[in-house]
């Protein structure tokens, strides 16, 4: 097109991804799916983690791209790659500091999700070492001044496509006329019962994931009112989102199936990872006033996490359309993948 700028082809990059599991499955999660997001575009990727078990059920060996292989921590010897990430902090094996030092790559350390605010002040800084290398912090968020949120191209075409009653027949659990169908990834959790009664007031299938859902809601006859349940096995990370968009209320955990919830659309309820310090708190309270969510929804998140009690479950009918405004806002923001190539690249050129 005459006049329009000359855009430079987007080079193809190297990556090395260190990630240490330290809990449950979001470290993991989120590494697995920035290596797969960056090989999408053409990327090689060696992710290095000191526990692969969870990949087996997330990522079966068929879901795998070629651009991106595993390796046992504490990774390759020899030269690292031109950009090397470093996963929440999780220290770098000596071996691929002393590789560094030698031919001083671009060390990203990708942080935790947070809405609070000091993830604006934070994010892109650059962290000096006395051994002549740097760090620069990059923070995933949910403004413009964040390093944006992981979405994969073409997601929002796929949801509109995507055949909820089909989905659950194949999964062996369809569901029945007129019955709603609610999600459960929780942690330990002393709201369950309430949301189990608030949700038998109306024909629901409430679906469990593995570990505490399944651990703590008593399933078969037991249960109140309208509600059955049924327990499913790990899901990879594809069928996960299957799940959530086959839900009219997600209950999600963590931080990786936070974002994922919102990209569902559906009411959603959040529980953050529980800290000693009860930092989670305002993680909480953050994430409630950056969806601006409505003060009903507001209070059901507070009460999940354990902030106040428990006062109902607000109306799907008004909880599901905030949930999907938010996400169109933020569905106009740069993803994470875009932004982090893009940090990269500026960096490399120095
Ligand atoms: O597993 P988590 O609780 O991980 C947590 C959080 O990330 C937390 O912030 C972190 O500090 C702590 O670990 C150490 O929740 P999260 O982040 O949602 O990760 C779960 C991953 O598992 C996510 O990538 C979705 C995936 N998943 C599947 O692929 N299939 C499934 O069936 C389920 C239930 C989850």
């Amino acid at each position: 097109m005459p006049g329009a700028p000359m855009e430079r082809p987007s080079p193809s990059l190297r990556w090395d991804l260190y990630c240490r599991v330290v809990d449950n499955f979001g470290d993991v999660g989120v590494c697995w799916r920035l290596a797969t997001q960056l090989a999408a575009l053409g990327d090689t990727v060696r992710l290095v983690t000191d526990d692969p078990s969870a990949l087996a059920w997330m990522a079966p060996p068929g879901a795998r791209p070629a651009g991106v292989s595993v390796w046992p921590w504490p990774g390759p010897a020899g030269v690292a790659a031109p950009i090397v990430v470093e996963a929440f902090g999780c220290e770098l094996p000596a071996a691929t500091l002393e590789a560094m030092r030698r031919t001083d790559p671009v060390w990203i350390n990708l942080e935790y999700l947070s809405a609070e605010t000091y993830v604006e002040r934070s994010h892109g800084l650059p962290s000096p070492r006395s051994d002549g290398l740097r760090k620069w912090f990059f923070y995933p968020g949910f403004t413009p001044g964040t390093g944006g949120l992981l979405r994969e191209p073409g997601l929002a075409a796929r949801r509109a496509a995507f055949d909820r009653d089909a989905w659950l027949r194949v999964q062996g659990v369809p569901r029945r006329e007129g019955e709603r169908v609610a999600t459960l990834f929780c942690y330990d959790n002393p709201a369950l019962d309430a949301l189990r009664s608030a949700l038998a007031d109306a024909p629901t299938l409430l679906l469990l994931t593995p570990g505490p859902a399944q651990r703590l809601v008593p399933q078969g006859t037991s249960l109140p009112g309208h509600l059955r349940t049924a327990a499913l096995p790990w899901l990879s990370q594809e069928d996960f989102d299957h799940l959530l968009w086959s839900s009219d209320l997600n209950a999600v955990r963590g931080e990786d199936s936070f974002v994922r919830g919102l990209w569902a659309g559906a009411a959603m309820l959040w529980q953050a990872y529980p800290q000693h310090d009860a930092a989670h708190k305002a993680k909480v309270e953050a994430a409630i006033g950056q969806l601006a969510l409505p003060s009903d929804v507001g209070a059901a998140w507070r009460a999940w996490n354990g902030m106040a009690p428990w006062r109902g479950l607000p109306a799907l009918a008004g909880w599901q359309p905030a949930i999907e405004a938010a996400r169109d806002r933020l569905w106009r923001q740069d993803d994470l993948v875009t932004q982090l190539r893009h940090f990269a690249i500026q960096r490399l050129r120095g």
